[in-house]
């Protein structure tokens, strides 16, 4: 039996690659799908599984006269955003994944992951899924090979990613890629593992059909993977979007952001200025990932490693972000949004009237008034970055784009103020170390609890945290020209639990005086946190019908809610030991001394 899979993978293979080769031989021989199809990334091949997964109902087409190319698919209710206790880095020793992952010793992983994984493709179909992350031939550019035995895996990886033949081409006969095995199993929680193997190379991932547990390249290797290969190899893998900003003169400034999970890095990557800034323009180079490494003229150079977008549907519309309405109008693949009697999607945000009648995400009729969600709120949009009206020339540029700034932004209702400069890398480091955000619904647990995630990465860091931030340290030596370093926190609540900043297009005024500051236009006002911007020569409020107080409610600094907020960070840095990096320590010390003083 063995062998006729190793054949058959051989056999209609358009590789010659012997390591790949004898690779998806060997997970045929483990699985044993009745065949194996290599996916070539054709409109021949969408075309082809897209009517299958029609047929099998994985996909519901959509009103084509309303939503072009579109599907809906709903996952199985169990099994609707990424499961972060049930994703482990397997690392030999337990100190290396350190103490904010899931630990398991790589060879009990493979043998416990090689229980499921055996004869778990019996009768189903084995895609070979080839699939560049970053520009083709471009040398920050990693290859990936993921094997499924799921069609909507395949046609969102083919959004998702430079999929199929030319990624095949690109990796010609190297064995430099990362071996990708993931089965949807019987999507049983309690048989469902993301592991990840750094030393390997190697992810496997069984028991789930959603999102980042599935779709490899994304925060798997992009991230976990990637993050681990940025510290051997001297670079940075973020979760970070990127965007262009324009001014009227014509001078781009490049700007990465570390935001956690659905805490707007999409609606912030796609921003319309408001009309008070007639010139300025936003393009869009990532929403979601960035991988930085130092370029020839001493700059941080920063690629997109994907080719689309998998962005939050709740909340979505002509007003936050008319960008992504357009980059969802065609082409895109819904997952768990409500349905429409005439063939539509609705979720809740969407313009317009609520509907009287829907389907939910479930399946299920829903009425107007119910107290149920129609869609759920990790529901999310698969749609190509080339829909995207404001998409940055640069995104397929395989040099990157010259980054000047680095902003970190948590999703806190009090403590954080709208924005500060940190005074230099090390303090804007410390920054980004001790982000904190309320929980969302992009990960199964509790939403709204304040939890530390440094860098926005607390879930997708692949090696020691620690190990990660003193990484993070380094890079100061091999930046001979370093981004300034911000943060922001658009989320502040007043008394009564609104949000005082207006955010989305707003957001424009916090990214001028970003801007200005990088290009040393604006003078600045110290504070124990950071710079700020001043009374005088500060943010632009023109036009924004915002109260005074609440303006300063935005952005004051409160003592009390600091000396708290330095108690939860301690709870994090003695988390971390002895590799809690020392200059980070002291940079706690100083504000520390700071806020006594
Ligand atoms: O489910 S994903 O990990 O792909 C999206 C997210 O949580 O950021
Ligand atoms: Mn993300």
């Amino acid at each position: 039996m063995a062998s006729t899979q190793a054949a058959a993978a051989t056999e209609q293979a358009p590789t010659k690659n012997p390591t790949l080769l004898a690779w998806v031989a060997k997970m045929a021989a483990m699985t044993q799908p009745d065949r194996i199809v290599w996916c070539d990334g054709s409109e021949a091949e969408k075309a082809r599984l897209t009517e299958q997964a029609v047929k099998d109902g994985t996909l519901i087409p959509l009103n084509p006269k309303t939503r072009p190319g579109c599907y809906l698919h709903r996952s199985n209710p169990n099994d609707v955003a990424r499961v972060e206790h049930l994703t482990f880095i397997c690392t030999p020793n337990k100190t290396d994944a350190g103490p904010t992952n899931n630990w398991m010793e790589p060879e009990a992983a493979y043998t416990k992951l090689s229980q499921l994984f055996e004869g778990c493709m019996k009768g189903r179909t084995m895609y070979v899924v080839p699939y560049a992350m970053g520009p083709l031939g471009g040398a920050s550019t990693k290859i990936g090979v993921e094997l499924t035995d799921s069609d909507y895996v395949v046609l969102n990886m083919r959004i998702m990613t430079r999929m199929g033949k030319a990624a095949l081409d690109m990796l010609g006969d190297s064995d430099d890629f990362n071996r990708g095995l993931h089965s949807t199993g019987d999507v049983n929680p309690d048989r469902r593992y993301i592991c990840h193997f750094p030393q390997d190379n190697t992810i496997w991932s069984f028991g789930s059909g959603y999102g980042g547990n599935v779709l490899l390249g994304k925060k798997c290797l992009a991230l976990r993977i990637g993050s681990y290969l940025g510290r051997e190899e001297g670079w940075l893998a973020e979760h970070m979007l990127i965007l262009g900003v324009t001014s009227p003169k014509g001078e781009t400034t490049y700007i990465a952001a570390a935001f956690p999970s659905a805490c707007g890095k999409t609606n912030f990557a796609m921003m319309i200025p408001p009309k008070e800034y007639a010139g300025w323009k936003i393009e869009t180079v990532g929403d979601d990932i960035a991988w930085m490494r130092p370029g020839p003229d001493g700059r941080l150079y920063a690629i997109n490693p994907e080719a689309g977008y998998f962005g939050v549907v709740p909340g979505t519309n002509y007003k936050t972000n008319p960008n992504a309405m357009e980059t969802i109008s065609k082409d895109t693949l819904f997952t768990n949004v409500a349905l429409t009697p005439d063939g539509d999607v609705w979720w809740e945000g969407k313009d317009g009237e609520v509907p009287e009648e829907l389907i939910d995400w479930q399946g299920k009729p829903w009425k107007k008034g119910s107290t149920e969600k129609a869609a759920h709120p990790n529901s999310r949009f698969t749609a190509p970055m080339s829909n995207n009206p404001v998409l940055s020339g640069k995104a397929n540029d395989p040099q990157g784009v010259p980054i000047s700034a680095i902003i970190f932004g948590g999703r806190r209702s009090n403590t954080v103020p709208l924005v500060l400069q940190a005074f230099n890398w090390t303090h804007g480091v410390f920054l980004g170390a001790t982000m904190g955000s309320e929980t969302t619904a992009a990960a199964t647990g509790k939403v709204g609890v304040v939890r530390r995630d440094p860098m926005a990465m607390l879930p997708f860091c692949g090696y020691h945290m620690g190990d990660y931030l003193q990484h993070w340290l380094d890079m100061q030596k091999s930046i001979p020209q370093l981004p300034k370093i911000f943060q922001v926190n658009w989320f502040r609540q007043d008394k009564n639990g609104k949000f005082i900043w207006p955010g989305f297009g707003e957001n424009m005024r916090v990214l001028e005086w970003i801007v200005n500051r990088v290009q040393g236009r604006v003078p600045t006002q110290e504070t124990l946190l950071g710079w700020v911007p001043r009374q005088d020569q500060g943010l632009n409020l023109k036009g924004l019908d915002l109260p005074e107080e609440a303006i300063q409610e935005a952005t004051s600094i409160k003592e009390d809610e600091w000396k708290s907020e330095l108690k939860s960070q301690e709870v994090f840095f003695e988390q971390l030991g002895t590799k809690a990096p020392e200059a980070l320590m002291l940079q706690r010390k100083l504000l520390i001394a700071r806020l006594d003083g």
